[in-house]
């Protein structure tokens, strides 16, 4: 079944129309990226040829997906924007929240009674107010959001960093902070700085031991965690056409590991495959009619030169099998130079656990590749040397890798299946040992590896490879056995080779599933009561952040200068503190206590200036928020790298920390600070960073003329009386400083609701819309009638006449109808109801 059939269809009516649109004013051939973004603009968006990396823009997405973790932050937030119900089609998934431990069955209790009290709270929250709930155990977001909702064209929001694996069908889609979901659930415009265009052409084809998982290794091996920050990437060419849809969900997915804002392919058979075995042939049908519209220009993909700002190639037929780390998803190793860059680094190369599955590579085709391998192990009389563990992205995966005998191969390997959830990708693993914090190695599928991440343990050095690579080296034990030339000795002391992985794109039986675990909204969630109980410790209703008082903030001390990569995990780790996602307070526990401390290179030890002491962070901070002292955080490279988690802002918020100072930001959370009322600044000279000293007290000396592309001004007090002044940098615009003034985002937005009652939005518009509507249809009829009168129709007996102009109305009126859907964002079917009702 194809949900949101109708809204779809609009998208799709309205879409060669605002492209033609966009056509005219950017006077040149379109890629792919910018016909999805021009036929988004929100209803008052003016259009004009924005300017890549520098123009705020107003966008209309068309669906929001949220995950459990971030999900409670985001609906507490959208609960206080008084809306009645969600504007757009809106969804919820509990995957966050499951520690895997002893197996799927046993694990899905144990979290649905520890979580109840978060998971009750979310289903009611969905059913009040009109958003699709998906339970635990159904799967993880983004493959849930694959197999039911996402279309080619289409553009979402997700509160998740890898929402962009929606990509894999040709959208954008793109990851956020919870804020940001609330102004589009609340039919407000969702404000994105429009992306620079990153073209990636693939030639040849895969083969053997590569798979799509090696193409986005590779990726961020040429680019880095930076490379795609601000940017969309494109992929396009023979290789891309050649690559399973699944396959693109893989590459899109970790886009997000190289700070893309998204990633997307054009529609292609791929797709259409995809959307017809996922019951969605009408998606795929109405996809396939405007199949122009869904690609790039052609001109585009023959010189891509001259329309994407970078142009990167890869020729699939010549691609290795990679893995990358340890912890960063950048650090690319060919497996053949393995041996030798782990011998020359020092890491562990016995291989302790294997794990494949996450939401990054979940495909009937990844399980059906790494199963074939499973298989050798009886049958070439090996034995598995590692742990190995699965987690499948989606109740339908798993049903049907189970009707299919993959799991059975697995368990034959001695497999852990996990839930249909997270799990040890987010650090919800209560893996046997890792308390004792040795130095190991484990390989896995998923997309990211940072200190800690799995298991909590900060020496597990975790490698990203693909679920065949990750099997091979479970089976072999050895980080650094190399399937394509290595041999292994098998039971019988011969030596055998693996054979290279095969398996089937999608299931010739078709995919099925007994219950996928969807509770559908109520149509009327007026009456239900949202009960937060306020003794709770996992949530917390919120309160607002105060206004900014309109005088510079001085005598700021320094809480932490962060040394090196300090990623959200790093800010506001996970694992066992996700389960304080809904209570700010609590989860405030966690801040910066995964950073590295500049000046004492320890984790977790700051010194609080008011007695010399080095303790936790935050408690320092708390100490500082108890004396009414405002404080700064400052920090190196890409800060704030990976999640989507807005905790990492409204921590610091929260306990009074008033100032981000960086090298530079990654997109989201750089977002997330601005929403929550934050300064998040840089470094005008990246050498500033070392001037900046322990027991600093810091003045702003023009924050009072805080304005879009003005630098502002910060006086640093050393200790022994010396002074120095350095230039801080911002992206505020004028809209964002409001924020700022406001306190928050959120402040702002009640205040507007208040004063101008509902938005114009999606849903709120549609009065406006269908009297336009109605307006041009009258029109219409009354200029058919005074033709007719002047006897200027044809000259037919009066019923064929009254046929014509009511065949002349009705044309008109269709015409109209897509005028007005094209120009603002509702769909067809209501502004035709609403018409037919009024006539
Ligand atoms: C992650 O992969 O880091 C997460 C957990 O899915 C996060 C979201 C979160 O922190 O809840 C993400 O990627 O945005
Ligand atoms: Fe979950 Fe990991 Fe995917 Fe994040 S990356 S959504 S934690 S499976």
């Amino acid at each position: 079944m194809a949900f949101d059939l109708e809204m779809i269809k609009a998208c799709y009516a309205a879409m060669p129309g605002r492209i033609a649109a966009a056509r005219k004013v950017v006077n040149k051939p379109l890629t792919l990226s910018e016909k999805i973004l021009y036929s988004h603009l929100f209803g008052d968006q003016k259009l004009e040829n924005f300017g890549r990396g520098k123009s705020y823009v107003d966008f209309a997405p068309d669906r929001v997906a949220m995950q459990d973790a971030t999900a409670q932050m985001a609906l507490l937030q959208f609960m206080s924007a008084g809306r009645p119900k969600v504007a757009v089609p809106s969804t919820v998934h509990c995957d966050h929240l499951i520690v895997a431990k002893a197996g799927a069955k046993d694990d899905l209790q144990v979290a649905n009674t520890e979580s109840k009290e978060v998971f009750d709270f979310l289903s009611s929250v969905s059913t009040k107010y009109g958003i699709g709930f998906w339970k635990p155990g159904a799967g993880i977001i983004h493959q849930v959001v694959l197999e039911n909702y996402a279309f080619p064209g289409g553009m979402m929001i997700g509160t998740d960093s890898h929402t962009v694996n929606a990509g894999g069908l040709g959208m954008i889609a793109i990851g956020v902070g919870g804020a940001d979901a609330v102004d589009v659930m609340s039919g407000m415009a969702w404000e994105l700085k429009f992306p620079k265009l990153i073209g990636i052409k693939l030639t040849g084809k895969l083969s053997g031991w590569t798979s799509a998982k090696d193409v986005i290794l590779k990726v961020a091996g040429i680019l880095t965690v930076k490379g795609g920050t601000g940017a969309i990437v494109e992929y396009f060419g023979e290789g891309a056409e050649a690559l399973s849809c699944t396959g693109k969900g893989t590459i899109c997915n970790m886009g997000a590991e190289i700070g893309a804002t998204t990633s997307t392919f054009g529609y292609d058979e791929s797709m259409e495959r995809y959307l017809n075995a996922t019951g969605r042939a009408e998606v795929a049908k109405a996809a396939k009619a405007i199949r122009e519209h869904l690609n790039g220009d052609p001109e585009v993909y023959a010189s891509p030169e001259k329309y994407f700002d970078q142009v990167v190639e890869i020729n699939l037929s010549e691609l290795e099998p990679h893995l990358n780390g340890p912890f960063t998803p950048d650090l690319a190793t060919p497996i053949s130079k393995m041996k030798a860059e782990a011998e020359k680094n020092g890491w562990p190369t016995k291989v302790e656990v294997g794990l494949i599955g996450s939401c990054t590579n979940s495909s009937y085709e990844d399980i059906s590749r790494a199963a074939s391998l499973a298989r050798q192990v009886a049958n070439k009389n090996l034995k598995t040397k590692s742990e190995f563990a699965i987690n499948p992205g989606s109740e339908q995966i798993r049903f049907t890798i189970e009707r299919d005998g993959f799991i059975a191969a697995f368990d034959k390997i001695g497999a852990k299946v996990f839930a249909n959830a997270c799990g040890p990708c987010i650090g919800m693993w209560s893996r046997l040992g890792s308390e004792k914090k040795e130095k190991n190695t484990i390989v896995h599928s998923f997309n990211r590896n940072f200190q800690s991440r799995n298991d909590g343990n900060p020496n597990t050095f975790a490698f990203v490879g693909s679920p065949e690579l990750v099997t091979a080296l479970a089976i072999a034990g050895d980080l650094t056995f190399n399937p394509e030339t290595d041999y292994l000795i098998n039971e019988n002391g011969e030596k055998v080779k693996l054979d290279p992985p095969t398996g089937d794109e999608l299931p010739t039986k078709g995919f099925d599933v007994k219950d996928p675990g969807y509770l559908a909204p109520a149509a009327d969630g007026s009456k239900i009561i949202v009960k937060v109980s306020p003794t709770s410790d996992r949530l917390q209703l919120l309160e607002p952040f105060k206004a900014w008082d309109g005088k510079n903030l001085t005598g700021l001390r320094v809480l932490i200068k962060a040394k090196g990569k300090c990623t959200t995990d790093h800010i506001s780790m996970a694992g066992k503190w996700l389960k304080y996602r809904g209570h700010l307070d609590n989860i405030s526990n966690n801040l910066l206590i995964g950073a590295t401390n500049f000046y004492n290179e320890k984790i977790n030890s700051v010194k609080n200036t008011l007695n010399g002491q080095y303790d936790e962070v935050p408690k320092v901070q708390r100490d500082y928020k108890l004396h009414g002292i405002g404080t700064i955080v400052v920090g190196d490279e890409n800060y704030g790298e990976g999640s989507s988690r807005e905790h990492a802002a409204m921590e610091p918020r929260h306990l009074g920390v008033r100032v981000i100072l960086v090298k530079s930001f990654a997109r989201i959370h750089e977002t997330n600070l601005k929403k929550q009322g934050m300064l998040g600044l840089t470094f005008a000279n990246k050498d500033d960073y070392n001037k900046i000293l322990e027991d600093d007290t810091i003045d702003f000396t023009d924050l009072t003329s805080f304005a879009p592309e003005v630098p502002l001004t910060l006086i640093l007090n050393h200790k022994d009386g010396t002074k120095d002044t350095i230039k801080v940098n911002h992206t505020y615009n004028a809209n964002q400083i409001e924020w700022f003034k406001a306190g928050s985002a959120l402040n702002l937005m009640g205040a507007t609701f208040k004063k101008e009652g509902p938005a114009k939005s999606n849903g709120q518009g549609l009065k406006a819309v269908v009297a336009k509507a109605k307006a041009g249809v009258k029109a219409v009829a009354k200029a058919v009638k005074k033709a007719l009168k002047k006897k200027t129709a044809p000259k037919k007996p009066v019923k064929a006449a009254t046929k014509v102009v009511k065949k002349a109305v009705k044309k008109a009126a269709k015409k109209v109808v897509k005028k007005v859907v094209a120009k603002k964002k509702v769909t067809a079917r209501k502004v035709k109801k609403a018409v037919k009702k009024k006539k």
